[in-house]
């Protein structure tokens, strides 16, 4: 089963799918294995079975998968199908799939036809995303922010101070290209004129940059996030009188966290990653919606500035699974909130 995780991690751009790796043993030895590659392409199973150097072999072997397997035609035909067919005799299952048009019915059908099915779960970090979106029909929020030693992510409020070292800005690539919105509040956008973008790595479903507005007539399209073609959202309370770039789409409402996460859910966003600045965050995390928090603490004081978290009160959040990494002279917090 290990295996088979390592495995799973290979798929890359797999939203809205997860990550899925398969291994297929049989008298101890391990025949075959795959993965899912990338979203709309054959599931982990099929690429296993694929991988085996005579298909017959798959006759009465023991099939390791991360996942429970697809029992439903989606853009593929049902992998329950294809492991009953091949006359696999046990299937090792890492997690139920929480996916309700899966969750529960491909064990069903396995046990239906003969297969013995168990399930290892093992402690895995993989797709957390997609099992808390099913879990809590919302995406994952992560709140990320820089500061300094004294919790400030902004020397002054009307200009972008650099907070946070270089290895802290290649590890925010990746937190970044982990994620399916990226959002931002009206004053970052201003203040910070951020590109929101990943910059390690062309992608093949870049994370949507997002915004909170008040007017998206009173946003300027001089900002360096029109600069590239990614994909932008705006939240904004008024219709848009301009001509606009063609990546970009207006979404109208009276925008609470609530509401924008409302709306995320019905687009099947599992990560979302809230950037800035204080006001945003504060929101997100007063409404109880934020689950992960990262934070670059920065070694450096700037004594006036802008804190971190700031601008409306509420109760006080806990957070456990803490973990602190060294990125040179900056540190990395990770912690999830408390269920
Ligand atoms: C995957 N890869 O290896 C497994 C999946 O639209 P489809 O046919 O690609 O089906 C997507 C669903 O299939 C997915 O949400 C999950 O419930 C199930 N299993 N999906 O993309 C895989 N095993
Ligand atoms: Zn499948």
């Amino acid at each position: 089963m290990k295996l088979a995780f390592e495995e799973a991690k290979k798929g890359k751009d797999t939203w809205t799918n997860p990550q899925v790796g398969a291994v297929i043993v049989k008298d101890s030895q391990v025949l075959g294995q795959g993965h899912h590659a990338t979203f709309g392409h054959e599931h982990a199973e099929i690429n296993a079975f694929k991988s085996l150097k005579d298909i017959d072999d798959a006759k009465n072997a023991t099939l390791y998968v991360t996942l429970e397997p697809c029992s439903h035609f989606g853009k593929t035909p049902p992998c329950v199908q294809k492991i009953v067919q091949l006359g696999v005799k046990k299937v090792v299952i890492g997690q139920i799939d929480p996916n309700p048009l899966v969750s529960g019915k491909g064990v069903k059908y396995l046990r239906d036809h003969g297969v013995v099915v168990e399930e290892q779960s093992i402690n895995s970090k993989l797709n957390r995303s997609y099992n808390y979106f099913y879990e809590n029909n919302q995406p994952l929020v992560t709140v990320k922010y820089a500061m300094t030693l004294d919790g400030k992510i902004n020397k002054n409020k009307d200009r972008r101070s650099i907070v946070s070292n270089q290895a802290a800005f290649e590890d925010s690539q990746q937190l970044r290209s982990q994620q399916q919105v990226i959002l931002i509040g009206e004053n970052t956008l201003k203040v910070d004129d951020p590109s929101l973008t990943v910059r390690d790595r062309k992608m093949s479903f870049p994370p949507i940059r997002a915004v909170v507005v008040r007017d998206i007539n009173q946003i300027s399209l001089d900002l360096k996030i029109f600069q590239t073609d990614e994909p932008i959202w705006f939240f904004s309370e008024t219709t848009n009188h301009r001509t606009l770039p063609e990546n970009v789409q207006v979404i109208v409402g009276k925008w609470t966290p609530d509401s924008i996460l409302n709306y995320l859910t019905t687009q099947k966003i599992q990560a979302v990653l809230v950037e800035g600045g204080s006001f945003l965050q504060a929101k997100f995390l007063s409404a109880g919606l934020v689950k992960k928090l990262v934070i670059y603490l920065a070694n450096k004081i700037y004594g006036f500035g802008l804190p971190a978290v700031w601008g409306v009160d509420f109760a006080p959040v806990n957070f456990d699974e803490l973990t602190v990494e060294k990125l040179a002279d900056n540190l990395k917090i990770t912690t999830w909130r408390k269920d």
